[in-house]
């Protein structure tokens, strides 16, 4: 296969689209039940498991469930890039930015950040229960030359930001919890609302509409426009921010 003909979007959205959420519950090593378990595939196995008491259901915490497909969903994408002749991708760490940093000849070359995104759908199925945060306002983003803590380079560095936005419907009921999960990819500002996402963080905001999510209709026309809007936003610089960016002005003389 040639290399450098790959687009980033296209492949992530054909791989995306293979992902299947397969974790179905947490395992406990005590169980009550006979020895040796013999089961005949894996749907049984589950089953024997669960009547013998080892599966615990995963938390039902927005948070902490949105990190369990994340790392998922960046596990498989990881998996999937290494069998790309020409590519190279890496982990990021868990509070910074990208979740996966991809670079090679075989996407054109350059370096390409992919972040991951999860929301669970409001009870109307119509739209996010929450607000996707696209990027932490006051640090990295606002300051595209400089390289902050927990990321790999400066964000101006990167060719492209893609985000993976994966939506679920919340199943109390389920073990796994996650039912109906849909993943699609988008460069960020094409998502993008002018919308913070909190009230109390620093925070960008998608739009939260399911069916702008899918399509890309965020609220700017450009990504110009996005970043002309959302790097002259008045957010506040914290004292964490105001001391790393010290530091880094600091070394840059
Ligand atoms: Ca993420």
């Amino acid at each position: 296969m040639a290399t450098g003909n790959l687009n980033l979007l296209e492949w992530l959205r054909e791989r995306c689209a293979a992902y299947r959420f397969d974790v179905a519950a947490v395992f406990r090593r005590t169980g009550q039940h006979p020895w040796p378990l013999v089961a005949a595939d894996e749907h049984e196995l589950a089953q024997q498991l669960a009547d013998g008491g080892h599966l615990l259901p995963l938390p039902k915490e927005p948070a902490a469930l949105a990190n369990v497909l994340e790392v998922s969903i960046v596990d498989f994408v990881l998996q999937h890039l290494d069998e790309v002749p020409g590519a190279q991708a890496r982990r990021g760490t868990e509070r910074g930015y990208p979740d996966i940093e991809v670079s090679g000849s075989a996407f054109g070359g350059g370096y390409h950040a992919v972040d991951v995104k999860i929301a669970r759908r409001a009870a109307s199925g119509r739209a996010t229960q929450s607000r996707i945060t696209l990027y932490t306002g006051n640090s990295y983003f606002r300051y595209p030359k400089l390289r902050f803590p927990g990321t790999f380079r400066p964000f101006q560095d990167y060719a492209s930001h893609l985000d993976i936005v994966g939506i679920y419907t919340f199943a109390p009921d389920s073990p796994a919890r996650v039912e109906e999960l849909e993943l699609l990819v988008h460069p960020a500002w094409r998502i993008a609302s002018r919308q913070r996402s909190s009230t109390t963080r620093e925070y960008l905001g998608a739009v939260t509409s399911i069916e702008d999510l899918r399509g890309g209709r965020g609220e700017f026309q450009t990504p110009e426009e996005f970043y002309k809007f959302w790097r002259d936003y008045p957010f506040r610089i914290t004292t964490q921010v105001q001391q790393q960016l010290d530091r880094l002005l600091a070394s840059q003389q």
